[in-house]
């Protein structure tokens, strides 16, 4: 096992606490003292910092959301004066206005640390060499990799997104150890490599930091094979920190928390309470330590659970489960909730034939929602007769009535016919107007 910083990481549970309720208090005084709209929020429900002794009181604080951002936009949630900014980032999400994120030097070097941690705990060293294919710019993902790789001493390739043909041969000539970028564009680089008559053997990589949207264990494993690599998950969101937040160890069960830096909970989404460990609910995150933008109970929308079980590598940061998806993607399709990574599962674990590029569309028709799944068969795949493709069509249909409880059309498109993404992958259009 290898960890950056082990003490931290290691740290036993009351040390943790400890650390985190002071932690808690001065980052309660610091948002009091120089954010106006959480200096309100508090004084609506007659909250005063002095009133947080503990970690334990953090419930007592009120949330913040998306829009508590959107309306402070654009840096109306610093509670660092602007000349302590030494950055700044932006999410465009999916509606609405960005949502920016301001770092002090600070703040960047407590990312940078994270990205390092995440690095390590999948073995990459001093010298390793990481090919960084997150887009570099106002998203998080690009530069919080190479902050934190050349932090670690590793060697940080900045190829950016986008330009696969080049991707490929830089991954190639450059010896690349660790691949990070979305899971999506890994299954894209790997499809390219095939067509280019290359395999896993012409290539030096051992390993892959994937994250910034959701994807499943199914994924993970044609990732695997494909490449034939070690696939990681890491998490992350640029209102926290951007990718690092959390991420997973050698031991690929669930991804670590920097929870000495971001404290989680989990709360119902409909009543807001907080639930317990292995329930799932919305993440919630208060960072400890931020100076540019500090959040307090920020609803990241982001579905899972959290897991305090013991991990083999020693960490003792809780654990979130994979992400399930976002409780503002989800799909309710005829009252049933839906998240695309279910019905990425799906077609995924019916048949070795179903490729990873699937679009989902959904509609109303005379009422009534429908749900259309377009969906790639791996490149090569030959049917004797045109029944054999029905029958594979009909078995998808039918494993996906039985996981989800909703019926789809199942369509299988040529092969290349669904926009391949250099990031976040656009897997649903919803047709249907709520208004
Ligand atoms: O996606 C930061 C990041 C970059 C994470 C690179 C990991 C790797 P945003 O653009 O602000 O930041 O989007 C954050 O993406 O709230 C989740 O809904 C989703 N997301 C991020 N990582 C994962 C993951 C970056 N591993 C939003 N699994 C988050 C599932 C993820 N969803």
């Amino acid at each position: 096992m290898y960890y950056y910083n082990k003490a931290v990481e290691c740290m036993t549970k009351q040390e943790k606490k400890a650390m985190q309720s002071e932690r808690l208090i001065s980052v309660v005084k610091r948002v009091y003292d120089n954010v106006p709209a959480y200096r309100a929020k508090m004084y609506e429900i007659k909250l005063k910092p002095s009133d947080i002794k503990s970690i334990d009181d953090l419930y007592k604080l009120p949330f913040t959301t998306k829009s508590d951002l959107r309306n402070n936009y654009p840096f109306g949630m610093f509670a660092s004066p602007k000349e302590d900014i030494v950055r700044l980032h932006a999410s465009s999400g999916t509606t609405g206005k960005l949502t920016v994120a301001g770092y002090t030097k600070k703040d960047i070097d407590d990312w940078a640390e994270c990205c390092a941690r995440a690095l390590a705990a999948i073995g990459a060293k001093k010298g390793s060499v990481i090919h960084i294919a997150y887009g570099y710019g106002l998203f998080t993902g690009g530069l919080g990799m190479h902050y934190g790789a050349e932090l670690l001493g590793a060697t940080a390739v900045p190829v950016s997104s986008g330009n696969t043909p080049r991707q490929i041969m830089l991954m190639k000539d450059f010896g690349a150890e660790v691949l990070c970028c979305t899971p999506s564009y890994a299954i894209y680089l790997a499809d390219e490599i095939a067509k280019m008559g290359l395999t896993p053997a012409d290539f030096n990589l051992k390993s892959g930091l994937f994250g910034a949207e959701p994807w499943t264990e199914e994924m993970r494993q044609e990732i695997e094979r494909k490449l034939g690599i070690k696939a990681y998950d890491i998490y992350g969101l640029s209102e926290i920190t951007g990718p690092g937040v959390a991420s997973e160890c050698v031991c690929q069960s669930g991804s670590h928390i920097n929870d000495d830096l971001f404290y989680p909970e989990i709360v119902s989404v409909d009543t807001l309470e907080p639930l317990p460990a292995g329930e799932r609910g919305e993440l919630v995150f208060t960072t400890l330590a931020k100076e540019g933008m500090p959040l307090i109970r920020y609803r990241t929308r982001d579905i899972t659970s959290l897991s305090d079980s013991e991990c083999p590598c020693g960490r003792t940061g809780p654990r979130i489960t994979r992400i399930k998806g976002r409780s503002d993607d989800m799909l309710i399709i005829r009252g049933v909730n839906v998240f695309p990574s279910q019905i990425e599962s799906v077609l995924m674990s019916c048949d070795g034939r179903i490729s990873p590029h699937y679009h989902i569309t959904v509609d109303r028709v005379n009422n009534l929602d429908t749900m259309l799944i377009e969906v790639e068969l791996e490149p090569n795949v030959a049917f004797d007769e045109v029944k054999e493709v029905e029958a594979l069509r009909k078995k998808l249909a039918g494993d996906i009535i039985s996981a989800i409880g909703v019926s789809a059309e199942v369509k299988f498109v040529s092969n290349g016919s669904i926009r391949r993404s250099e990031g976040k992958a656009v897997r649903v259009t919803d047709n249907r107007k709520f208004d």
